[in-house]
Order: structure tokens, then sequence, then C-alpha cells
């Protein structure tokens, strides 16, 4: 694969399934993109095509000026010193997330941190005439590999909001035993965010572009949200900073994965949903992201499901059970998939 790699095609058959691991063993095994044309096979039945193309990055918005880390303008040179400074946020390592919680300095903290991210990534911006009634995603779902406490991350899942777009999340803590190693594979590099959309066959890193790649091919071309890129460079990793690390480190009382990925309805400023995500990061439990912004379609399904338009929502199709309340959803994670501290 090239060094220059922000976008790697990954050619993958129709029949892709979009699940990536088999339903009974937390080590990763059937991949999703395991059809591919003939290619070599790594250990996870991914099947490397023997071809790979590279796109150049930059294609989607020639002109922007690119705040990715490749170009040189202030922004992506300000891009790269955050990155420089990403290995710091270690320092903030969270602590152990099952323990007993401060509730109201929680919520604290998650609101302020919605405070300063607003108001990117609360509402759907994709106009009912272009998604109609139905839901704006692609026949396949996309794979998101990040972690939540990452500031390039974050913004990726604020534009997931705002294109009303569901997504496989497997997320990637810090000492990841699983997800990390199958980015690695495939992308070449331990690198968030790492977006997979098998309806293009197009892999990338990249949160600039990941961020330009969505709005163009999700969005009907539109440009990304005014601020969406830039702001992460000024209030982006005060969320980390605010919630502590919370979200970043893999905790190691995880259990094995159950075979189904649960459900999340979220929205990606909500405070409530923003504690559960960090959860579900900690455990590096794969989760379907239903991304439930003002004014999304998927709202009237949650209606349906919880009686409410409220997130979060957990689905649990492993255990049948449905809940909303965040203190009760963390409980029922922590019990359900970590054993005892
Ligand atoms: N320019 C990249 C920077 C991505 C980046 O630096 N991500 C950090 C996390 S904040 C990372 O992957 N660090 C390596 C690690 O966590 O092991 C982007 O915009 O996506």
């Amino acid at each position: 694969m090239s060094s220059s790699n922000n976008i790697l095609v990954l050619q993958h058959s129709a029949s892709s399934s979009s699940s990536l691991f088999s339903s009974s063993s937390r080590a990763p095994a059937r991949v999703g993109l395991s059809s591919w044309a003939a290619g070599t096979t790594n250990g996870f039945g991914i099947h490397y095509p023997r071809r790979n193309r590279v796109i150049a990055a930059k294609s989607a918005e020639p002109d922007e000026a690119r705040d990715s880390g490749g170009g040189d303008s202030p922004s992506s040179s300000l891009s790269s010193f955050l990155s420089v400074l990403c290995p710091l946020l270690k320092l903030f390592s969270g602590g152990d997330p099952s323990g007993r919680r401060n509730y109201a300095l929680e919520v604290a903290t998650s609101s302020l941190s919605t405070l300063v991210r607003f108001p990117w990534g609360s509402r759907s911006v994709v106009s009912r005439e272009t998604k109609g009634t139905d839901v704006n995603d692609p026949p396949l779902r996309l794979q998101l590999f990040e972690f939540e406490a990452c500031p390039f991350c974050r913004r990726v899942r604020e534009a997931l909001t705002e294109l009303d777009l569901s997504v496989e999340v497997y997320p990637c803590p810090k000492g990841s035993i699983r997800h990390r190693e199958i980015v690695k594979r495939l992308g070449g590099k331990e690198q968030f965010p790492f977006l997979v959309d098998p309806n293009s066959g197009i892999s990338m890193y990249e949160s600039g572009d990941i961020v330009k790649y969505l709005y163009q091919t999700y969005g009907g071309g539109m440009s990304p949200t005014a601020g969406i890129l830039e702001s992460t460079l000024l209030t982006g990793w005060m969320p980390t900073i605010l919630r502590a690390g919370r979200g970043m480190t893999f905790w190691e009382k995880a259990k094995d994965l159950p075979p189904e990925k649960l459900e999340l309805f979220s929205l990606e400023t909500n405070p409530y949903a923003r504690i559960v995500r960090e959860a579900l990061c900690e455990l590096e439990l794969p989760y379907i992201l239903q991304n439930a912004g003002e004014g999304s379609v998927r709202e009237k399904l949650l209606i349906e499901l919880s009686g409410s338009k409220q997130v979060p929502y957990l689905v649990d199709p492993n255990t049948g059970a449905q809940m909303g309340d965040y203190q009760q959803i963390l409980s029922y994670l922590f019990q359900t998939y970590a054993s005892a501290a």
C-alpha cells in the first residue's frame, strides 16, 4: 500500500457482509471484507486485493484549505500540532470505568463538552428532499474504527450525525486487544479515525478527508458544515480533557465479545449518550451507532422502539435488553460485559 495512502481502495464484492466478526468469539474471524477479488488473505480472513488503487485524498474538495495534516495551510500545521499532542492524551487515562461514579459530575463535564462543541453534530443537515422518508444509509453500513476520546474521531462522528448516517463502530481504545490490529492490517498503521466504506471499496485515514468524503458521497455533494473542520483544532480536544480521558483506554476486565452487535441510538453532542459511548469504547464492544440527531428520519424508529425520541437508547439483541436511562445502561454494560472488579 502506498505511503501517502489517505485513501485505500479495497475492492469489495457486492456480496460483502457488513460484519467484521464471527458471532461467537472475541477473536476476529470472518470478516465482512472477505469476498474480495483474488488476493492474499491475512490471519483475520481478510482478503487483500492484488492491486490497491490509491486515490488522491484531496479529490473531494480541491480548492478548500486542507486541514488534515497533508497541506501547507495554517490549519494543516495546527492539525499536525494537535496530532503531536495526541500521545499526551494518554495522561488522562480515565481510571476504573466500572467503579462508583459521581453522576452529577459526569453529567456536568459531559454537558460542558457538549457546549464547547456546539453546534456541530447535533442535528441532521440532510434535507428531507434529499433523504426522502427513508434513512440516508447506503446499502452496506459504513465501518468506523475510532475511540471516543480522540478529537479527530469526534469530528467524524459529528459529521455522521449531521448526515444522518448509521455506522458500525469498532472501538479502538489504547490497549485494544482486537480492533487496532485490524486497522494496522488493513491500512498499515494504527491511526484513528479509520473509515471503511464497503459500498465504494474505499478505506481511509485522516479525519478531514473522511468528513469531506462523507459529505461528498452521502450529503449530495454538500460542503461540510461551516467550522466543523477548523473548530476541531480549537475545541475538539476539550471534551477529552473535560471527561478526564474517559473513552480512551481499554478496560482490562472486559469480557469476550457477544455474538451480536449492540445498537445505540445516539447523537454526537448528547451528554448522556457520550457517557454510554465512552463505556462501549472502554469495553471494546463493537456496536451499531444509530445517529438520531434533531430532524433525523431515525427519530420515528426510535419512537416506535422506545416511546420517545430521547437518546441514548440501547438495544442488546444478545439478551433482549432495551433501556434508555444512561445510569442503567452503564450498570448493565459493566455487569454484562466485564468481570467483577
Ligand atoms: N491527522 C490525523 C490525526 C489522527 C491522530 O493523530 N489520531 C491519534 C488519536 S487522537 C492517533 O491515532 N494516535 C495513535 C494512537 O492512538 O495509537 C487525522 O486528522 O485523522
